[in-house]
């Protein structure tokens, strides 16, 4: 094991991890890489009350994620880093037949590459500093507690709405780690927590957050939003018109209401939904393919503008969702406008439906027709 006070008795080694960061506009804080039992069983049991039942995660997932050693063997120390993104959703809000993009979700890219980007500058001059590499990155995608460890580590508190606040930068912060194999001085937990705010599990329009400090992830908008099959009925209208991610329950945080605006971004924070339910491959390539929200593919996209158009209630967008109904090739996307047109519910959007339902081979949509024709 390298001790790196022994090799730069002058300035540290963790000091010029925190400059490279601070370069760009982020935090560190330092903590070991011994593995996590209490951790370990928050995950647990919130796997086994199904709160993150679309995801997959069982025991195994919770023991990993808990264990730095899983990722880096010989690991001694975690560089948690906090990196700020852009933090004013609210231009704009409002604006006719828009749809709303969770800010994380705004850059022209994939956040994952400006995180690897930092990441990559401190583990690069630690790989240096030791002559062998010394490094794994951890961001996002990787089974690993991210929020546990940085909070851990003192990088800021979990609140209630289970987001990492950190009281410099607020909780718009994305996270990322270093795991190295160098010992590096550890910084301590913050005394911090919530108090007796409740202001998050008030605005949260599904009922997700609990209170303790936990989230039942299956009512998220950010959950539904990125699902990949049909968004249940009875979760649609609470969506609103989100159409990737959710910001409400960070909106209205005071420590992150009050943490300094930050701008990095380029992309699209409102697209237009009556274009966004008719995206289909070349179009979606190009605006859509190398941001955080295309992931998921088109036909998530256009079901997600489905139902904000749904939600918006505008009869003027019924000639194009009965289009589409008639022409989509994705029948989850067919039964989501099919729900759109219902609550819309004018004379020709219910006549729509039923020429639909007269023509109609899938039996899922065919099902969706019915149901949303019973709203007239
Ligand atoms: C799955 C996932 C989701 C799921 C589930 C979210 C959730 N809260 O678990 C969904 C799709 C809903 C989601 C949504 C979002 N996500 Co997300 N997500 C993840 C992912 C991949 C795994 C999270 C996970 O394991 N959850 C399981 C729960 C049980 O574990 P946990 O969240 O780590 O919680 C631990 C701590 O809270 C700890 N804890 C600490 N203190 C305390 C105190 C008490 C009393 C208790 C009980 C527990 C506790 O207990 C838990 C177990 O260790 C992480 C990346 C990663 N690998 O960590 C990103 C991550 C958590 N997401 C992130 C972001 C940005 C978001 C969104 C803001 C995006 C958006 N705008 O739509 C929303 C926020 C919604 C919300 N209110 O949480 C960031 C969070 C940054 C931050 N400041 O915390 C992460 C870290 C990605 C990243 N690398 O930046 N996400
Ligand atoms: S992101 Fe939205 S839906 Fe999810 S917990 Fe926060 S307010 Fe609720
Ligand atoms: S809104 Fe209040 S309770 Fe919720 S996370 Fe922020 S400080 Fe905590």
């Amino acid at each position: 094991m390298l001790r790196f006070k022994e090799f730069v008795p002058g300035k540290g080694l963790k000091e010029r991890a925190a400059g490279l960061a601070r370069e760009e506009g982020a935090l560190i804080r330092v903590t070991s890489a011994s593995s996590d039992e209490e951790t370990r069983t928050q995950l647990r049991a919130a796997f086994q009350r199904g709160d993150l039942a679309t995801w997959g995660y069982d025991d195994a997932y919770a023991a990993r994620a808990a264990d730095p050693n899983a990722i880096l063997a010989g690991a001694c120390s975690i560089i948690c880093v906090a990196i700020p993104y852009v933090s004013n959703t609210d231009e704009n809000l409002g604006a006719p037949l828009q749809g709303r993009v969770s800010n994380y979700a705004w850059p022209g890219e994939d956040y994952h590459k400006r995180v690897r980007g930092v990441l990559s500058k401190i583990a690069q001059a630690l790989d240096e500093f030791a002559g062998a590499s010394v490094t794994a990155l951890v961001c996002d995608t990787t089974p690993f507690a991210e929020r546990a460890f940085a909070a851990r580590a003192g990088l800021g508190w979990v609140g209630k709405h289970t987001n990492l606040i950190s009281p410099e930068l607020g909780s718009f912060v994305f996270l990322g780690e270093i795991i190295t194999t160098l010992e590096l001085p550890i910084d301590m937990p913050l005394k911090k927590t919530c108090g007796s705010c409740t202001r998050c599990i008030t605005a949260c329009p599904t009922g997700a957050l609990r209170g303790d400090y936990t989230i039942d992830a299956t009512r998220c908008i950010s959950d539904l939003t990125q699902r990949t099959d049909d968004i249940p009925r009875e979760m649609r209208p609470l969506i609103g018109t989100w159409i990737w991610g959710c910001d409400i329950c960070q909106l209205v945080c005071p420590p992150t209401q009050r943490a300094p605006a930050v701008q990095w971004a380029s992309g699209d924070a409102q697209p237009s939904l009556l274009a966004l339910v008719r995206v289909h491959s070349g179009e979606f390539k190009r605006r859509y393919r190398r941001t955080a929200m295309g992931w998921r593919g088109a036909a998530v996209l256009r079901r997600n503008a489905a139902v904000a158009l749904g939600n918006h209630g505008d009869r003027s967008s019924v000639p194009t969702l009965v289009q589409a109904l008639n022409e989509d090739p994705h029948p989850m996307v067919r039964g989501h406008i099919a729900w759109a047109l219902g609550r819309i519910g004018s004379p020709q959007a219910f006549a729509a439906l039923r020429e639909r339902h007269a023509i109609e081979t899938n039996t899922t949509v065919r099902e969706e027709i019915t149901s949303a024709l019973s709203f007239g």
